[in-house]
């Protein structure tokens, strides 16, 4: 019997078999966790029906939501209700800046509008979701997770307003673990390492970023999506039961290092 048998799951965040929330959703699915997704839209739909069925999962649960839309937030749990009594787990990998925003200087690419969609879906979602969804959390031993990157404390060239965005999101943890920790619901982060998710594709210098975590983190590798799963699971079950408010880092140690030389 895995550590997650009896638990219930919502995971906000597949698009494809190699978004982290499909290596989380994988790892969940071993623990004996079951599993209702959300879309972002149709297009993602078909992908998202796949990963339920290839793990076994009741693909009816499957809802679409735009974390822009709080009617389709307030569906998703709606819906949800129907078939679940009560929810333990909610997971959100979700992040978006426009793609102008990801590319060049700081100052040189922020704008007002790309500051407010990157915030927008990248961190108030995660309020807006534990929001909507604390009423079949409550009382049950709850967690909720999100995933993070380092540049919300670190500067990481050409992540600009996204970095931002992830420090609100961290606040954001925070503010929730205290604000549900009375109501028996924990609230974590993971702070991935670079993965060639849908989400990296078409980043200029994305392959560089990895080649630089295999040469400077001090596994000398990046990170799998099975890997940040793993994590996930662990964070999200009653194994990790005393843990609120942390974000832990997956990243192979990269975030340790203060200085990288490049000749060894
Ligand atoms: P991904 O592209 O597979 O996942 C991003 C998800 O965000 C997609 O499922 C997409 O549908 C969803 N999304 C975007 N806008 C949305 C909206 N308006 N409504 C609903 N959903 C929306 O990429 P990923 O790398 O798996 O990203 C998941 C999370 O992990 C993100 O928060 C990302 O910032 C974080 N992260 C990624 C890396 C990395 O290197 N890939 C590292 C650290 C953290
Ligand atoms: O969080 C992310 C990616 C987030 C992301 C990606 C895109 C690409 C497509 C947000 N918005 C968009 N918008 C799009 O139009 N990561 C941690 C991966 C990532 O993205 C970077 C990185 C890393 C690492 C962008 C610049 C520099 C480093």
């Amino acid at each position: 019997m895995g550590f997650m048998a009896g638990k219930k799951a919502l995971i906000v965040g597949v698009a494809s078999e190699r978004s982290i929330a499909a290596g989380i959703a994988e790892a969940f699915a071993r623990e004996g966790c079951d599993i209702a997704f959300t879309y972002q839209n149709e297009k993602l739909q078909s992908r998202v029906e796949k990963l339920s069925a290839r793990l076994g999962q009741n693909t009816d649960l499957l809802f679409p939501c735009d974390v822009t839309s709080d009617d389709e937030i307030d569906a998703v749990f709606e819906t949800l209700g129907k078939s679940w009594d009560g929810l333990d787990i909610l997971v959100h990998s979700v992040g978006f800046a426009p793609r102008e925003q990801l590319a060049g200087g700081f100052v040189e690419s922020i704008t007002r509008e790309g500051y407010a969609i990157s915030h927008d879906i990248s961190a108030y979602s995660l309020a807006a979701l534990a929001k909507a969804g604390l009423p079949m959390m409550e009382g049950q031993n709850g967690s909720i997770l999100t995933l993070t990157y380092n540049a919300a404390t670190q500067v990481v060239p050409n992540y600009n307003v996204m970095g931002l965005a992830k420090a609100s999101l961290e606040s954001c943890v925070r503010f929730l673990a205290a604000d549900l920790g009375p109501k028996g619901i924990r609230v974590n982060a993971i702070s991935a390492g670079a993965v060639k998710t849908l989400a990296a594709a078409g980043i200029a210098g994305f392959r560089k970023m990895l080649n630089y975590a295999e040469k400077s983190s001090p596994l000398r590798r990046t990170v799998t999506i099975e890997e940040v799963g793993n994590t996930a699971a662990f964070l999200c079950s009653d194994l990790a039961s005393g843990i609120t408010g942390e974000t832990t880092f997956v990243d192979a140690g990269s975030n340790i290092m203060g200085m990288v030389f490049d000749d060894d």
